[in-house]
């Protein structure tokens, strides 16, 4: 990897990225045991069955930068001149896994993950990884996060082996997030077996389109069920320019008034305002793929400046020259330092650098 020659302008903010990746290498080995199964889930093996055993130059990247959390890391972030990284549980972290060994394992990367920011204060900033599979235990290891680890967000990649979080076992999540005021990120998962066949023939099934329709899915589902209703102050959070959402705000109200009303179907039942209402009051939404300055600005007047993050979504997209194009669009200088700093620094409630640094 070579060292950007042209440097980035100095500036009155941190770049905060807030979709970024990790892997422990302990959890690799256990990916390594779930793939040798005869019944390994389809999208699983399409995803990190593709990263773990590709000889590409981008698996073998991926793969050496996903487990590292120190001197690799930190050289990248200063090479693409990101001064704070927001950090994940790669996807589906422990969601594959059986929910004995998911529950054992989450708190088992989480201290991973706390070392690490422990190890660098002022440039790694941990999400909480939790089981879904046992919602109570979930809910624990969030209280946990925020009460000993110093995390204050929590990742869930998507659906749990074909569960989504509308369904009601899973409302303690979201009882605890909304206590412990710890925002979700609602990461994108490998699409579950029985949706993704037809993905998987085209090539289109992984981050290049199927991430987004899962996970836009996952999202309206959660609206549409009334998990906002029950709990008004949760705050989801999405990536890669809210999985397109904005842009079928319109359509889904409208469509929504019409179902609720023609009684169409049992799970569309009135909910208590416009689904772009919630998407607007209770989620943000990271740039985190799309470095493209009209989705970006389209999706600042939808949510408002304050609700539009930047991410980079390292390592699957470490692309330093994006951070130069960021810079580069036409945005007022209070909506810039919205975008890399303030609404990351409020969302995660992340601590001014130490004078140290
Ligand atoms: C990919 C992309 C993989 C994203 C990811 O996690 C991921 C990819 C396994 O390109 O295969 O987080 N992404 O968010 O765009
Ligand atoms: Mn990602």
């Amino acid at each position: 990897m070579s060292i950007i020659s042209s440097p980035l302008p100095s500036r009155p903010y941190r770049r905060i990225a807030t979709e970024e990746a990790f892997s422990p290498p302990e959890m690799l080995d256990i990916y390594k045991r779930i793939l040798k199964q005869d019944d390994v889930d389809p999208g699983f093996k399409h995803l990190m069955g593709f990263y773990m055993s590709s000889p590409s130059e981008r698996a073998t990247h991926i793969m050496r930068c996903l487990t590292d959390l120190d001197a690799l890391r930190l050289q990248h972030m200063d090479e693409a001149g990101v001064d704070v990284q927001v950090i994940g549980l790669t996807s589906p972290g422990v969601q594959i896994m059986d929910k004995d060994t998911a529950v054992a394992f989450a708190p088992v990367a989480n201290d991973i993950l706390a070392d690490a920011m422990r190890r660098h204060p002022d440039r790694l900033v941990g999400m909480i990884a939790v089981a879904p599979q046992d919602p109570a235990a979930a809910a624990k290891e969030i209280q946990r996060g925020v009460n000993q680890l110093n995390m204050h967000s929590v990742v869930i990649n998507s659906h749990t082996q074909g569960e989504y979080l509308s369904d009601q076992k899973f409302w303690p999540i979201f009882e605890a997030a909304e206590a412990m005021d710890t925002p979700i990120y609602l990461h994108p998962n490998a699409m579950p077996a029985s949706m993704i066949q037809h993905f998987i023939e085209a090539g289109l099934d992984g981050a290049i389109y199927g991430f987004g329709v899962e996970t836009g899915l996952h999202a309206l589902r959660l609206i549409t069920s009334g998990v906002f209703d029950r709990f008004p102050k949760l705050q989801i959070i999405l990536g890669h320019m809210g999985e397109a959402l904005p842009f079928w705000a319109y359509r889904l109200d409208y469509m929504h008034a019409a179902t609720v009303k023609s009684n169409r179907y049992p799970s569309v039942q009135p909910i208590k305002r416009k689904p772009s209402d919630y998407l607007r009051e209770n989620f943000h939404i990271t740039n985190s793929g799309v470095a493209w300055g009209a989705a970006i600005k389209f999706t600042q007047d939808f949510m408002g400046p304050d609700r539009v993050l930047y991410a980079m979504d390292y390592p699957y997209q470490y692309a330093p020259e994006e951070v130069a194009m960021l810079e580069g669009l036409d945005m007022a200088p209070q909506v810039r330092k919205a975008f890399f700093q303030d609404n990351a620094e409020r969302l995660f409630k992340i601590p001014p650098a130490s004078s140290a640094a």
